[in-house]
């Protein structure tokens, strides 16, 4: 179903069309048979309450992998789809929780020693949502995925032991964004040519890292990216953004680690200075036995990945295996080939990409699978990007198990 579900109004609407759907019998044994059903029926029942949880929008287990504050898309929930991931099955990174934010109050405040005479946050620039609204719009459609996307394979598939939640891999999601240039606003915030950097952060409740309290969510961005594609996003996928994924704006970085999309943005630093966080300093850079000791330089773009639209470790049907679907992308650009393996990886054959194809989003793609016979699999998928990067097949360890790039063996059986 189309109804996103996300939106909190249209959740409301939605549910209560489907009950007034029900047939009286139904809704009547639904309340409980209870005296006067007459009467019952007339006046509408409360709407069952939501639990109060870190993430808004419904999670149900055929779209997702609950992960308690974060919740994982599985990719068998896209086949089918078009080239966009519908918010209704959309991953969420939370490092708290989603904060319930009114427009109408809220105010975006761009402050810092790199605009003119706007020093502290106590006298920043004010932006309305209404302000931001009013402003040319710019649209693009960018994959956002977490850092740690496919984690849990450097040790299902490499032996090696990481930290931070267990992603298969879907934590990744391509949606259409639009919203006001990041660069529009510095520019009418008073964006000197000293500034150097800017630094985001979120509205959501400070992050709690085993008792050390690092303050609320926030990255620096350099500013030539910052001037260069990033977006101020008041809308996904044509509907203002859902709680869950940034509302009323978030902060869309193309090619970029998804940490870098800072959600339910409140203010921005503008800085003469480099600026640092947890986010760029202990978190976001690789750590681990082939990297320096303060690990490596803040982690920028996206690496590669491929993925099927099938269920991890689950059972398929042979006749839907006959043409196997999935997903390329890379932070580098577009995708240039991608190639599958059903044979453990002993022969390769190009795969056919199709649809859209923006530098920034992913790529999707068919492979014909001839005789497919019932039994147990590992489907292996490998793109090559446009600078000629291709997918590994291991990769360097690295402690807090970011940039997972290498080839996944897909496990599945045949039926
Ligand atoms: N304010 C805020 N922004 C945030 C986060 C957060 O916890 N708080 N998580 C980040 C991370 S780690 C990722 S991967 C993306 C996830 O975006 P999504 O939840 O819309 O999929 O948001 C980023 N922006
Ligand atoms: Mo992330």
């Amino acid at each position: 179903m189309s109804d996103d579900l996300t939106d909190e109004a249209t959740y409301e609407r939605v549910r209560l069309r489907q009950w007034l759907q029900l047939s009286p019998l139904t809704r009547r044994r639904l309340l409980g048979a209870s005296a006067g059903a007459g009467l019952a029926m007339a006046a509408l029942p409360a709407l069952p309450a939501r639990a109060e949880g870190p993430i808004v929008k419904p999670l149900p287990p055929e779209l997702f992998i609950d992960h308690g504050t974060n919740a994982e898309m599985r990719w068998e929930a896209m086949r089918g789809q078009g080239h966009l991931t519908p918010a209704d099955r959309f991953f969420v990174r939370n490092h708290t929780a989603t904060p319930r934010i009114d427009p109408r109050t809220w105010r975006l405040k761009v402050w810092g020693s790199g605009l003119r005479g706007r020093p502290t946050l106590e006298n920043a620039v004010e932006f309305s949502y209404a302000d931001l609204k009013a402003m040319p719009s710019k649209t693009v459609t960018a994959v956002i995925e977490c850092t740690g996307n496919g984690r849990s394979l450097f040790t299902t598939q490499q032996g090696q032991p990481v930290s931070g939640t267990p992603w298969k891999l879907g934590a990744a999601g391509a949606a259409r964004w639009r919203g006001v240039p990041l660069a529009e606003v510095l520019r009418r915030a008073g964006i000197t040519p000293h500034a150097v950097d800017v630094m985001p952060r979120g509205l959501d409740a400070d992050y709690i890292d085993k008792g050390e309290n690092k303050g609320r969510v926030r990255r620096p961005l350099p500013v030539a990216k910052a001037l260069k594609d990033v977006l101020l996003a008041y809308e996904m996928n044509g509907r203002p953004l859902p709680p869950d994924h940034g509302f009323p704006v978030r902060v869309v970085v193309p090619s970029w680690v998804g940490i870098a999309s800072i959600k339910w943005v409140g203010d921005i630093e503008v800085s003469d200075q480099p600026l640092f966080s947890p986010w760029n300093t202990v978190y976001y850079r690789l750590f681990g036995d082939s990297y320096p000791p303060e690990g490596s330089a803040p982690l920028t773009r996206l690496s590669l990945k491929s993925v099927f639209e099938l269920p991890w470790d689950g059972q398929v049907p042979v006749r839907d295996a006959k043409v196997l679907h999935g997903r390329s992308w890379s932070g580098n650009g577009r995708i240039r080939k991608v190639e599958v393996s059903v044979d453990g990886g002993a022969t390769w054959h190009k795969a056919q990409l199709h649809g859209p194809h923006a530098p920034e989003s992913w790529v999707q793609w068919r492979y014909q699978w001839r005789n497919p016979r019932p039994g147990s699999y590992e489907l292996l998928a490998r793109a090559t990007d446009e600078t000629g990067a291709t997918q590994p097949a291991v990769t360097p360890h690295n402690t807090l198990g970011y940039l997972f790039d290498a080839v996944a063996r897909h496990p599945v059986t045949l039926v």
